[in-house]
């Protein structure tokens, strides 16, 4: 059978279907089938994750699997988090929603640095309405002027504990590796898709 991938958002997509391929798995988007994006009325990442999940597999009558995630900064009492998309205004830009994070820092005369974590809460659905969700989460902090090739959304403010690399300045293949010795991923999407692998497929 077919795994429907509940996104509408390309950069989020493409790096889904990077860990899936890793599983061997082949999708389909809820774009490409033209389903309907659900409003995400949940106030929390899992409420979401399973509303997505759960209306792309009644939609399409497969299994389907939504991402939801989104940047949490200490210093603005884990904002942007559930509205990570949201700030990024009407169309999507990021530029905006990396500058209004900047500003929010301002305002709220944080110093650096930034504390900030990236969650990702993936679910599983099947049309038969049940479900299963794995959390991925990962800590680092927020740099200024952003840094690095756009991959998608808060990638280049965001440097993981650790390294020197912001997401920004790494490949698609660096930011979503799974270590072939079952060692944590990197990011947030990658160790998520380890508790789902771990969880549906034993590896
Ligand atoms: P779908 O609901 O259609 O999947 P969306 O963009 O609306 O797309 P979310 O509601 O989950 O998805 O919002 C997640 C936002 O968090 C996303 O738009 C990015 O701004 C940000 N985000 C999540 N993961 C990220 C990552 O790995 N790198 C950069 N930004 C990320």
């Amino acid at each position: 059978g077919r795994l429907v991938v509940a996104t509408h958002n390309a950069g989020k997509l493409a790096e889904m279907r990077e860990l899936l391929d890793h599983y061997g798995v082949k999708a389909v988007s809820a774009g490409e089938l033209g389903l309907p994006e659900p409003e995400e009325t949940g106030s929390t990442f899992l409420e979401n994750s399973r509303l997505k999940a759960l209306a792309a597999a009644e939609g399409s009558a497969s299994p389907a699997l939504a991402d939801d995630s989104g940047l949490c900064v200490d210093a603005l009492g884990g904002e942007p988090g559930i509205y990570s998309a949201r700030w990024a205004g009407p169309d999507r830009d990021f530029a905006i929603g990396r500058a209004a994070v900047e500003e929010a820092l301002r305002v709220a005369g944080a110093q650096a640095p930034f504390a900030a974590h990236f969650i990702c809460v993936l679910t599983l659905a099947f049309p038969d309405g049940e479900t299963s969700s794995f959390e991925g989460r990962v800590d680092g902090e927020l740099v200024f002027p952003p840094r690095g090739s756009l991959v998608f959304g808060y990638d280049p403010i965001f440097l993981p504990e650790g390294l020197s690399k912001t997401f920004g300045e790494m490949t698609l293949e660096e930011k979503q590796a799974i270590p072939p010795d079952g060692s944590p991923a990197l990011s947030h999407r990658a160790r998520a898709f380890q508790a789902f692998a771990k969880a549906c497929f034993g590896v």
